[in-house]
């Protein structure tokens, strides 16, 4: 066991060697400006290897770098120092024991075990393309992602090692299984014991900054997840100065994301925006969301600023918590769905603090927020962040004036920003379909005021956003199609108060079940939802229909269904 036993200690106990470095800035300053496009960038080596040798200089304080707990009391914390020793074994690890490359694709499905950090990293040194997946996803949710992607390995943990070896017959590519546990077994490698026996010598690649590094599955509005294919310069962007500017994390600063790690929004919030400061990333393994820990875990530990979907925020102001101060927070964010003004109002109330909104998706990364120190506008998610040149635009990519309805676009001609997704990976179709005269189209619908405030108004295609989690009808539809009850169904968007949206089912059934109890055959089919695919999905709302409505070409009109959820809701 490397960790999880030790309370309040450093638990993983091998002995850092010296390092070598590839770049080192000698001030600590930002050594990019936003225009910069520097040719090679590699996170882990101009990043977290800066604050190692910082940190051996005496040129930053005590903090570590990551500090993990768990309900149980355990604790991990680790320095720089360490992360850069383990982070060049597990580098080894998949370089010498996995014999993996450099463009090789790997799948990391963990929860939030400091192990993630590890292998997140350990693929940035080696150049391999991690692709994070939520713990949620079922053997079929795996084996999609696996194919779709040839992945080549697979990191994750006990309780998903089942549903990944019954699809693995299935993935030809896949080449190697590692798991993250304290038991073996049988046809997997024990990362955790091959982590302690590898060698910290590792030369990292110098990754040019338009190599490929990570690719995120995203919902769309057909279909199954796409995969969007971001290089190191997703990671870069953060060292901009104007990417700086919005939270203006310190080296001292203690910083907590509750995503999951499966989103991109983690793998911005829990490791490129922090460790670029130099800050503690804080991570509670959280199995379950309780807003109990939550606030148990603001006032426990020096936690100094937090990022989580407005649901979280929501959910915690639901319950009745004697007082909200939290004694070292400073500073509060919010993204992957929208924030009412009366919602962040009631935030600033209990706690004293503001809530910040930050807009992006999957493609873009940090679009636009609420600088930390300047005005919130209550609703807004904030302006542009440089160097994304964020406008209005109309359906052919032509910019609209101020408050105009329209849809979020951001500029990509003549020149690409750094930061923006590559493309679309096996799907040049959908990838230059989101192209829009010199703008990538987010398909979202904003206005944008004088002072270039941008107000989020809502998307006009049939994906579902539902308490941050972007999901595409058809996801749900095909899960709901393996039963035998569903002759039919159509998958919407209905509004609600504490997730923003949540998945609506409308149902035709099939006539051997048109006599069973609806409320039970409902839970039934929740049930068999959750078992078949990521539970996040499943339809919170189910409404049996005797049929749907449709287009003269036999097309669902899925807008009727939404329009009719949302003017039901409103009349409530
Ligand atoms: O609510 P139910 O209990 O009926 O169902 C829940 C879970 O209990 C259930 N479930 C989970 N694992 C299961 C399972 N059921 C069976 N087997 C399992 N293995 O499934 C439902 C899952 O829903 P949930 O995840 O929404 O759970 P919960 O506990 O209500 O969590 C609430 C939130 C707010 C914590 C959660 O919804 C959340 O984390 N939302 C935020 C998502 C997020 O981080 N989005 C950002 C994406 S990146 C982006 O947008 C770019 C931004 C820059």
């Amino acid at each position: 066991v490397l960790w999880g036993t030790h309370k309040s200690c450093h638990a993983f106990h091998l002995a850092p060697r010296t390092l070598r470095f590839q770049s080192v800035s000698a001030t600590g300053a930002p050594r990019w400006n936003d225009h910069d496009r520097p040719e090679k960038f590699n996170f882990a080596s101009d990043v977290l290897d800066y604050w190692t040798q910082m940190e051996k200089e005496g040129k930053r304080g005590p903090n570590p770098a990551l500090w993990w707990v768990n309900s149980q009391g355990n604790e991990v914390k680790w320095s720089f120092r360490e992360l850069t020793d383990f982070t060049c074994r597990a580098a080894n690890v998949f370089t010498q024991t996995c014999g993996l490359q450099q463009g090789d694709r790997l799948a990391l499905i963990l929860p939030r075990v400091p192990e993630w950090w590890l292998v997140a990293m350990g693929c940035i040194r080696t150049g391999i393309i991690f692709m994070p997946g939520t713990t949620q996803m079922k053997a079929k949710d795996i084996l999609y992602r696996l194919k779709q992607s040839n992945a080549h390995s697979i990191v994750t943990t006990d309780a998903l090692a089942p549903e990944v070896d019954s699809v693995a017959s299935e993935c030809p590519a896949l080449k190697t299984k590692l798991l993250v546990s304290d038991h073996g077994r049988e046809g997997w490698l024990d990362f955790r014991s091959l982590i302690q026996s590898a060698s910290p010598d590792h030369t990292c690649i110098k990754s040019k900054t338009t190599d490929p590094m990570v690719i995120f599955f995203t919902s769309g509005t057909t279909g199954f997840p796409k995969m969007a294919k971001h290089s190191h310069g997703l990671s870069l962007r953060h060292s901009f100065p104007s990417s700086r500017k919005l939270l203006q994390l310190k080296a001292s600063d203690v910083f907590w994301c509750l995503s999951d790690p499966g989103w991109i929004l983690a793998v911005m919030g829990a490791v490129f925006e922090p460790w670029t400061a130099g800050s503690t990333v804080f991570i509670h393994h959280l199995p379950q969301f309780d807003p109990k820990v939550i606030v148990e875990t603001l006032f426990k530990y020096p936690i100094t600023q937090c990022i989580a979907a407005p649901s979280v925020y929501r959910m915690i102001l639901q319950e009745n918590f004697g007082s909200l101060r939290f004694p070292t927070l400073e500073h509060c964010t919010t993204g992957g769905e929208a924030m009412l003004p009366e919602e962040q109002e009631k935030w600033r109330q209990r706690t004293g603090l503001l809530v910040h909104q930050v807009y992006g998706q999957s493609e873009t990364g940090l679009t636009c927020g609420t600088l930390r120190g300047s005005q919130v506008k209550p609703g807004s998610m904030g302006k542009a962040i440089p160097p994304f040149d964020v406008q209005v635009i109309d359906d052919e990519g032509n910019v609209l004036p101020p408050n105009t309805e329209g849809n979020l676009g951001i500029r990509i001609k003549p020149t690409k920003p750094i930061g923006l997704f590559m493309l679309y990976e096996n799907d040049p179709v959908k990838t230059a379909k989101v192209e829009c005269g010199d703008f990538y189209n987010t398909g979202d619908k904003v206005t944008i005021d004088e002072e270039g405030y941008i107000w989020f108004l809502g998307r006009d295609d049939d994906i579902i956003n539902a308490s941050g989690y972007r999901i595409g009808p058809a996801e749900v539809e095909s899960a709901l199609a393996e039963h035998p009850a569903v002759a039919e169904s159509a998958v919407v968007s209905s509004p609600d108060p504490i997730r923003g949206q949540v998945v609506k089912a409308f149902i035709v059934l099939t006539p051997q079940f048109l006599s069973h109890d609806p409320d039970q055959l409902a839970k039934e089919l929740q049930e068999h939802v959750k078992a078949v695919t990521a539970p996040y999905k499943y339809p919170r709302k189910v409404e049996f229909v005797p049929e749907l409505p449709k287009t003269i070409t036999g097309k669902i009109k899925r807008s009727e269904l939404r329009e009719k959820e949302s003017s039901q809701m409103q009349r409530q």
